[in-house]
C-alpha cells in the first residue's frame, strides 16, 4: 500500500480524548457524521481539570448519576469521571489510542484533510476538529548543564504515574506556578530536604475544599437546571458572578473591605472573577485587591522577611489576577517546614546559574545538592499543541509557521488559510485563562457541531474563516485585552513564558457569556465571517 494510501475515510478526525473531545466525539456520532478520534495517550487523558463542573452538564443523566467526594476533586477523581462519560455514552469504540496526529493537509482540489498517525494511520476525512488543549504542550526547559546531573529530572506533565519516591531524597522545584504550588504543598511533608525556586512571586488563594456527603450530593443534583442556565452566561464560566450592583465606585472603604473578605472566605476564585470588575482595568481597585490578598500571604507566612520577599508579589511587580490565580491548600505552611528551603532565583536576587552533576548551580556560586529535580515550569500554551503538529491548509501553508509570527484565529473557532478545521481550546477565545475550561469547551464543541450540521443541511461542504472576519475578531480581541491591566503583565497569558513567541494575550477578556452570544450571533447571521460553498 502507498505511504498515502487512505487506511480509513471518515467525515471527521477529532484529536485529543479530554472532555472536549470527547463531547465532541459523542455530539458528532449522534448526529450521524462517520467521527473517530484520535489520542496520543493510552487511555483517555486530558489535561489538568481544576473546577467542579465537568461537562456532564450537558447531559442530565450523567450529572445526576454521578457524585463528588469533595468539593474541588482531585486529578485521580476527574479521571474516573472521564471514564464514567465514555463509558455510559460507549465512546471507546470509536476512539483510538496510542495514535498521536504527526499531519494534517489540506487538499484544495477535494476539499479534504490527510491526517496522519503515529500508529501509521492515514485517514481521509472532510472535517479536521482540533481537541488537543490550551495548557498541553509543555515547556521543555532547557537549562544549562542539564544533561550533567545525575540525579532524577521530572516534568511535572510528564510526571509517572505511579508517583516519585521523595523520602530521605533531597528534592528540586523550579517553578511557583498553579502547578509547582500543587507540587510542592503535597510532596514537602514528605521529603528528606525539599529546595524550592522561586522566581517571580505568584499571588494565591486559599482553597476551601469540604468533603461532600449525602447532603450536598442532594443539593448538587438540585441545582442542575439552575446550573445548567446560569453557568454558560457569566463572565468566567463559574457558578458565581460579578454583582451588577457591586463596583468598586460605588461602594464606601468599608463595603469594599466586606467584599474583598466575604469573596476570599469563599475559599474559590470568587475574589478574582466575582469580586469588582475594575480590578481588570483600574489601578485603584486592582491595587487595593492586590495588597488585600498579599496581605492574607503575608499573615500566613507570619511576616518571614525572606519568605514574603520571595513569595509575595508587590504591587511594583504586578497587579492581583493579571494573571492566573492559583488556588493552595497549604502551600504557604509547606514553605515555612524546617525541611523547606526557598530560594529567591529572580534576575535580581540569586538566579539558576546552570545545573551541574549533583545538583543546582546558583548565580553567587553555591551549589544546592539534590537527588531529584521536579521542573514545574510550564507550558506553550494555546498556540502550542497545534503548533507541534505538521498543520498544512491552503496551498501548503503551515499553522506553526503562521503562528510564531502571528498568532491569529477567528473566535478561536477557525483560521484564515485552514478549511474545514475547527478548533477547541486555541488563542483568542476564553479558555483556559478566566474561564471554567469545561464550560467554555462545552460551548465550542457544540457551536462547532451546529457549524458542521448547518454546512450538511444547506448543501455546503466548505467553510474557511474569510481574511475581513478574522481581521474583525482580532482587532475586537486585542481593543478588548489591550483595555484592561492584564496585557501588562508577563506570564503565558501574554505568550511572554515563551522565548520568541509574539505577544499577545491568548485568551478572549470578554467574558464567557459574551463571547458566546458573539459566537450565536455569527450563527444566527449565516456565519458572516467565514466563507461557505
Ligand atoms: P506557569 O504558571 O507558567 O508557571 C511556571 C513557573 O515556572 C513560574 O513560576 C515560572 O517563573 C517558572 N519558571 C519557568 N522557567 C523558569 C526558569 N528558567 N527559572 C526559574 N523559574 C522558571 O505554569 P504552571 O504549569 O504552573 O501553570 C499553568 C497553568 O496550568 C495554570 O495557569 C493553570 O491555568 C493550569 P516566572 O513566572 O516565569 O518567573
Amino acid at each position: 500500500m502507498a505511504a498515502d494510501t487512505p487506511t480509513e475515510t471518515l467525515d471527521a478526525v477529532v484529536m485529543g480524548a479530554g472532555v472536549a473531545g470527547l463531547y465532541q466525539l459523542h455530539q458528532l456520532r449522534k448526529e450521524g457524521f462517520k467521527t473517530r478520534l484520535f489520542e496520543a495517550g493510552a487511555d483517555l487523558a486530558g489535561t489538568w481539570f481544576w473546577n467542579r463542573y465537568p461537562g456532564s452538564l450537558w447531559d442530565e443523566d450523567l450529572y445526576k448519576g454521578w457524585t463528588w467526594s469533595e468539593r474541588f476533586p482531585g486529578q485521580p477523581e476527574i479521571e474516573r469521571w472521564l471514564h464514567y462519560v465514555a463509558d455510559k455514552l460507549d465512546l471507546r469504540k470509536d476512539i483510538k489510542f496510542n495514535a498521536r496526529v504527526t499531519s494534517a493537509h489540506y487538499d484544495k482540489g477535494r476539499n479534504r484533510w490527510t491526517i496522519k498517525t503515529s500508529a501509521g494511520d492515514v485517514i481521509d476525512t472532510h472535517y479536521f476538529v482540533s481537541c488537543g488543549g490550551m495548557l498541553s504542550a509543555p515547556l521543555k526547559t532547557q537549562f544549562e548543564g542539564q544533561d550533567k546531573f545525575k540525579g532524577q529530572i521530572v516534568y511535572t506533565s510528564l510526571y509517572p504515574a505511579e508517583g516519585i519516591e521523595v523520602k530521605d531524597k533531597r528534592v528540586g522545584v523550579i517553578g511557583v506556578g498553579a502547578t509547582g504550588i500543587q507540587v510542592i504543598q503535597t510532596l514537602a511533608p514528605k521529603s528528606g530536604h525539599m529546595t524550592v525556586f522561586a522566581r517571580t512571586p505568584q499571588y494565591s488563594v486559599k482553597m476551601k475544599n469540604p468533603k461532600w456527603g449525602p447532603e450536598e450530593h442532594k443539593e448538587y443534583h438540585g441545582r442542575y437546571e439552575h446550573t445548567r442556565t446560569t453557568v454558560p452566561h457569566t463572565f468566567s464560566g463559574f457558578d458565581f458572578d460579578w454583582d451588577p450592583k457591586v463596583t468598586w465606585a460605588n461602594s464606601t472603604p468599608e463595603e469594599r473591605q466586606k467584599v474583598m473578605e466575604d469573596s476570599y472566605e469563599d475559599g474559590s476564585l470568587k475574589i478574582w472573577l466575582a469580586s469588582f470588575p475594575e480590578i481588570f482595568f483600574d489601578q485603584e481597585a486592582s491595587d487595593a485587591v492586590s495588597e488585600y490578598v498579599a496581605g492574607r500571604m503575608r499573615k500566613r507566612l507570619n511576616n518571614d522577611p525572606h519568605l514574603v520577599d520571595a513569595i509575595v508579589p508587590t504591587l511594583a511587580d504586578y497587579g492581583f489576577g493579571t494573571h492566573r490565580v492559583p488556588l493552595e491548600n497549604g502551600y504557604l505552611e509547606a514553605l515555612q517546614l524546617p525541611n523547606v528551603e526557598v530560594i529567591s532565583v529572580r534576575k535580581d536576587r540569586n538566579p539558576i546559574k546552570r545545573f551541574v552533576e549533583n545538583g543546582i548551580e546558583l548565580e553567587d556560586g553555591r551549589v544546592v545538592e539534590l537527588d531529584k529535580i521536579i521542573l514545574a515550569t510550564g507550558f506553550d500554551a494555546g498556540s502550542g499543541a497545534l503548533s507541534r503538529i505538521d498543520v498544512r491548509g491552503r496551498d501548503g501553508r503551515s499553522l506553526a509557521e503562521e503562528w510564531r509570527k502571528d498568532i491569529r484565529t477567528t473566535m478561536g473557532l477557525g483560521k484564515h488559510g485552514y478549511p474545514n478545521l475547527l478548533m477547541t481550546a486555541v488563542p483568542l477565545a476564553p479558555s483556559a485563562a478566566l474561564c471554567n475550561m469545561t464550560t467554555c469547551l462545552s460551548q465550542q464543541t457544540e457551536w462547532i457541531t451546529r457549524a458542521m450540521v448547518d454546512q450538511r443541511n444547506d448543501g455546503k461542504a466548505f467553510l474557511e474563516p474569510s481574511a475581513e472576519g478574522e481581521d474583525k475578531w482580532v482587532k475586537h480581541h486585542d481593543d478588548t485585552a489591550n483595555a484592561t491591566l492584564v496585557t501588562k503583565t508577563n506570564s503565558w497569558y501574554m505568550g511572554s513564558n515563551v522565548p520568541g513567541k509574539p505577544r499577545r494575550m491568548l485568551s478572549y477578556v470578554g467574558g464567557v457569556g459574551v463571547y458566546r452570544k458573539k459566537c450565536e450571533e455569527e450563527r444566527d447571521a449565516g456565519y458572516p465571517s467565514f466563507v461557505r460553498a
